[in-house]
């Protein structure tokens, strides 16, 4: 695969398990960057190369757009060992990544933005902080519990339901503020991510 376009926000978890994907899969792609506020976003929004008003959107050769991170991340794992095989293992697959969109981003990744960009600070009372707070130790906790007995999210081996969790787990301590020293198997889980190779950071953004 190749010609891909991926607009993508720097900064954004969703934009990440996108640009990890492709660095997992070894597929090139040309990037471009559009930062929280910036011209840019505005531009690709303007422009329709973000249909849905929102990033990652992932363009295809053949012209189509793709938006919703889990969606991408979907499509460019078939083929791949990203995917499980077993029927039962993609619903729980999916299972996952919709709890990841249902209620982790809205938590974890929504406490974030209020603790880093200075724009949402207003938005960021101590009540609604305190109940992010509790509510994400909830989800942490869900996720505790399934790898407390399990390697990955679903199946043998990782898989995209484990990226999409990844993206916003990995800084849930350090921009979320949780306590994640009460998540032991959390934290085996986040370094095995990391040490697969291909594995790019956040921050790395070509
Ligand atoms: N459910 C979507 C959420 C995408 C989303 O909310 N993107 C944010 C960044 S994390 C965005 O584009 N914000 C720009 C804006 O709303 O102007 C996904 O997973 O792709």
């Amino acid at each position: 695969m190749s010609g891909l376009r991926l607009y993508s926000m720097p900064s954004s978890g969703n934009s990440y398990k996108v640009r990890l994907l492709l660095s997992f899969l070894g597929l090139e792609y040309t990037h471009i960057a559009c930062e929280n506020g910036s011209a840019a976003l505005a531009e690709a929004k303007a422009s329709g190369n973000a249909p849905m008003g929102k990033l990652p959107a992932l363009h295809l050769p053949d012209g189509n757009i793709l938006s919703e991170s889990n969606a991408i991340l979907c499509y460019l794992a078939q083929g791949s060992g990203w995917l499980p095989e077993n029927s039962l293992q993609q619903a729980q697959m999916l299972a996952w990544m919709f709890f990841e969109q249902n209620r982790h981003e809205p938590v974890i990744a929504v406490r974030a933005s209020l603790r880093t960009y200075p724009e949402r600070a207003h938005l960021a009372t101590p009540a609604r902080m305190e109940e992010l707070l509790e509510s994400g130790h909830v989800v942490l906790a869900l996720m505790e519990e399934h790898l407390s007995s399990n390697e990955w999210f679903a199946g043998t081996q990782a898989s995209v339901a484990d990226i999409a969790l990844y993206a916003y787990t990995h800084t849930a301590g350090s921009r979320g503020g949780y306590d994640m020293a009460r998540f032991p198997a959390l934290n085996d889980w986040l370094p095995r991510i990391a040490a697969m190779p291909g594995y790019v950071p956040l921050e790395a953004v070509p």
